[in-house]
């Protein structure tokens, strides 16, 4: 059962899965350096493009099944506080792969959504999709064809269960944020809300400084496999 109100609310992003494998966004080889967003994670992009907004997500999941991406030991290191602090943790990750699953994580928002699942535009089912999508393939649930389309928020579209993750932020007394630029909203206002809703503690793990950095109590800076374990030893062995 998740927590009504968790004392630490962590967000993630896409920094924290780097040294598994998968690519960040905006580091100088990321993501947007080689596709252009508005053409692959938006609406429009979308209904006018299909096949290459779905080329561009089976090439992701692809690359997310391969054996080679494993969770590493920051993802691990949240999972172990989640266990050590039992309905005292929210994960909210702007992440859509499934590593913090992976390394034991529970009480998980997807807030962006999720590579391995598929939505029907037409019915709205939302089932599990471990395979490539294409516009060729029926909808499970309503027989729909050509309305198959990742399960996840693109620009423009409002991120999942915000309602669940304001609530936790107005009562947090920890925000940590974890591989983020702090370039996306609304995620990178959740510092800003935990600060002046609930006068929490704020922290961020990061490469390198983000957008937001000048917001944050305290600050870590390092690679995420590096920096997070030890601070959440020190979470742990504090209480
Ligand atoms: C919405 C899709 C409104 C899935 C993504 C103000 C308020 C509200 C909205 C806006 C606003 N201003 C602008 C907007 C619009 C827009 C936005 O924020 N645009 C930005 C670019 C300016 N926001 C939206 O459109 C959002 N929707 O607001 O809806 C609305 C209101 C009413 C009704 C309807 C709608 C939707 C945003 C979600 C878009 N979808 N992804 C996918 O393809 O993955 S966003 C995309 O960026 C990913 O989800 C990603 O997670 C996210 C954030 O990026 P990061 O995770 O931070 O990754 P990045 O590469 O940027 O940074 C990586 C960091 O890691 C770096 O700092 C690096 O230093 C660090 N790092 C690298 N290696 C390591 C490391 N750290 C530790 N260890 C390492 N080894
Ligand atoms: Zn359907």
């Amino acid at each position: 059962m998740a927590p009504e109100s968790p004392s630490i609310v962590i967000l993630t992003g896409a920094g924290i899965s780097k040294e598994s494998g998968l690519d960040t966004f905006r580091d100088k080889d990321g993501i947007w350096s080689r596709v252009r967003l508005e053409d692959v994670a938006t609406p429009a992009g979308f209904a006018a493009d299909p096949r290459r907004v779905h080329g561009f997500y089976n090439a992701r999941r692809r690359g997310l099944l391969d054996d080679a991406v494993r969770p590493n030991a920051a993802h691990r290191a949240l999972a172990e506080l989640e266990q050590g602090r039992p309905d005292d943790v929210l994960l909210v990750t702007q992440n859509i792969d499934n590593l913090h699953e992976r390394a034991g994580q529970r009480n998980i928002i997807h807030m962006h959504g999720e590579l391995l699942k598929a939505r029907c535009a037409a019915c709205g089912a939302v089932g599990e999709c471990p395979d490539d999508l294409s516009v060729e393939l029926a909808c499970a649930a309503c027989g729909g064809v050509g309305g198959m389309r990742p399960h996840v928020v693109w620009f423009g579209e409002m991120p999942l269960e915000m309602d669940r993750i304001y609530a936790a932020l107005a009562a947090c007394r920890l925000f940590l944020s974890i591989g983020t630029s702090g370039n996306v909203y609304p995620a990178a206002g959740f510092v800003a809300e935990a600060r002046k809703v609930a006068r929490a503690h704020t922290v961020e793990l990061n490469l390198e400084p983000s957008e937001g950095a000048s917001l944050f109590h305290e600050a870590i800076y390092g690679p995420a496999s590096s920096v997070v374990p030890g601070y959440v030893a020190k979470l742990l062995d504090r209480d």
